[in-house]
């Protein structure tokens, strides 16, 4: 097969990789987007499991770049479920007649900078090779599933799934005795669901997480009408939020106030739909450890309020880290299933799995049988679609080597020795902890600023000095360590059980805040891309 050339390769048609297309077409560049998936969605094509939704308010989620799209798309709920969001994205593919340059069900198997011309080749698991002056990751933080490492996984007969990689044929509980292993925002979600119809759910929980209400509701014509008119303001107030959602830290501490008036505050909160409770809570909950405290307590309590048998509630109250200090799951009724007769909590803490069976779970108190055993046990995060990827940059170097005890970028976008390969919400990137869609869309705009500054200069090739990675990393950590969340085990933290090597804690995310970000990021470009090394002239690039 002959070599495919082009100005730039992106990695995945999900929301970046979309949008970053979009942007370079107007350069008039040539770019092939290669997609592992079937078609465009990346997170919203692969995790099609029961109860997926939003978690963020989904008119603050859909793309802000065009007054078009946000004039014609109305959601139809404020934490739109999956096929909806996945139907956005088609509608943007469609609208942006984008799918002409995606090449789907094509993975990129490796990535390796050829110095003498300064171009990435890539090589494809259709046996092709394509290359470009410029590779860009696009890869999702959360896209590469990872599977327990419980011995027999592979022996169970019944129906099993990941949720990352659920079936696109109708999946049925009705009737079914079902397993669901992992209690994250997936789990949460899933159980939610399939709790609704399965003959018996047993949940099996290692760790409890710390839920709180969703409180989803659907919009009707007025509600859509205010949503449009409102847009330049939603946008307005996640551009000013630490996470980009339009929930903003209460400026006050919860350390001053009375019980009295600190406990009013929760409780609205925790009667308000959306991730208020996490993001829009007073400024030092997240940092202060007797703050946090106070805060947990109130959520405990709740817990015990919402679950009838107390032995029970116990064993969904976390009692190993605070509220907020790992992701949040947003619920549905998700405490009060427990309440069900047709749904079981098996505590691994007190009788861990020993064993799949072909017909089971084998624990250390009993043998269960299952007709269906559904696995949300997580994601190798944000480093994981790299690592999988085998990326080779100038002198050969792996940057699964390079990053072996955590990465090192410049601004969560470059790497030091892998010129031009530009890494879309890669870590220490603040879109990693962000409304993700706001922060995509910085992004991709700085990279394609970056580019047309190129393309204006006739640079061939750009990297970041190691100083200025070295800096970076140095800042990444620092502001990690005000942060409770980096005490506490998680992918935030870069930890997966699932994966031998990664029960060490390294920092994944940026926790800066998106505006100190985007400020810094802008800075950089306002002085000629400062950190930046480019070389100049045109080599034989495409
Ligand atoms: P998470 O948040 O990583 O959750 C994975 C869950 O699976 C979690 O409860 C784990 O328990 C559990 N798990 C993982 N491996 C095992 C084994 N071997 N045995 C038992 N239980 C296990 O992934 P999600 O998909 O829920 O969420 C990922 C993100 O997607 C989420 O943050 C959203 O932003 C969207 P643990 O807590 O590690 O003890």
């Amino acid at each position: 097969m002959p070599v495919q050339r082009y100005d730039a390769i992106i990695i995945g048609a999900g929301m970046s990789g979309m949008y970053q297309l979009h942007r370079l077409r107007e350069f008039g560049m040539s770019v092939r987007v290669f997609e592992a998936g079937g078609d465009v969605g990346g997170t919203w094509y692969w995790n099609r499991y029961p109860g997926a939704r939003f978690d963020s308010e989904s008119w603050s989620y859909g793309y802000s770049f065009s007054p078009e799209v946000l004039k014609e798309w109305e959601w139809s709920e404020n934490f739109a479920a999956q096929p909806e969001t996945l139907g956005y994205l088609n509608y943007i593919a469609d609208k942006f007649a984008l799918r002409r340059d995606i090449q789907f069900d094509t993975r990129v198997l490796r990535a390796s900078y050829d110095e003498a011309a300064a171009e990435w080749e890539v090589e494809l698991s259709d046996g092709g090779r394509a290359r470009a002056r410029f590779l860009i990751t696009a890869l999702g933080p959360l896209s590469v599933p990872t599977m327990p490492s419980i011995d027999g996984v592979d022996s169970f007969r019944g129906e099993s799934f990941h949720t990352g990689t659920w079936p696109h044929h109708p999946v049925s509980f009705e009737g079914k005795r079902v397993a669901v292993i992992g209690t994250g925002a997936t789990g949460v979600q899933t159980i939610q669901e399939v709790a609704k119809t399965a003959a018996h759910l047993t949940v099996f929980q290692r760790r409890p997480n710390w839920c709180a209400p969703l409180l989803n509701s659907p919009i009707d014509a007025e509600g859509q009408r205010q949503i449009k008119a409102r847009y330049p303001e939603i946008f307005a107030a996640c551009r000013d939020s630490h996470g980009s959602f339009i929930h903003k830290a209460d400026p006050r501490k919860a350390l001053d106030l009375s019980p009295a008036e600190r406990e009013a505050f929760w409780e609205k909160l925790y009667g308000e739909p959306g991730f208020g409770i996490w993001m829009g809570n007073f400024r030092d909950v997240l940092s202060n450890q007797e703050a946090n405290d106070l805060l947990t307590d109130f959520i405990a309590k709740k817990i015990r309020a919402r679950v009838k048998d107390p032995a029970l509630a116990e064993k969904l109250i976390p009692k190993d880290h605070g509220f907020g200090t790992r992701r949040v799951p947003l619920e549905t009724k998700y405490y009060e299933v427990y309440n069900q007769p047709n749904v079981t909590l098996v505590d691994l803490g007190e009788t861990p799995i020993e064993r799949i069976t072909p017909t089971g779970i084998k624990t250390a108190a009993a043998e269960l049988p299952f007709d269906m055993i559904i696995y949300a046990t997580g994601f190798d995060a944000v480093i994981g679609g790299f690592n999988k990827l085998d990326i080779r940059g100038a002198g050969g170097r792996s940057l699964e080597e390079k990053w072996a005890e955590g990465p090192r970028t410049y601004l969560g976008l470059q790497v030091a020795g892998f010129p031009n390969m530009l890494t879309l919400v890669g870590p220490h990137n603040a879109a990693t902890f962000c409304n993700i869609p706001r922060c995509i869309e910085q992004n991709v705009d700085w990279v394609t600023g970056l580019i047309g500054y190129m393309r204006q200069h006739n640079y061939t090739t750009v990297v970041p000095s190691s100083a200025a990675e070295d800096a970076w990393t140095a800042h990444v950590m620092e502001t990690g360590e005000r942060m409770l969340f980096t005490k506490v085990d998680s992918w935030f933290m870069g930890i997966n059980s699932n994966i031998p090597g990664r029960q060490k804690r390294t920092f994944l995310l940026y926790a800066g805040g998106a505006p100190a970000y985007r400020e810094r990021c802008d800075e950089v470009a306002a002085k000629g891309y400062e950190g930046f090394v480019f070389t100049e002239g045109t080599r034989a690039a495409a």
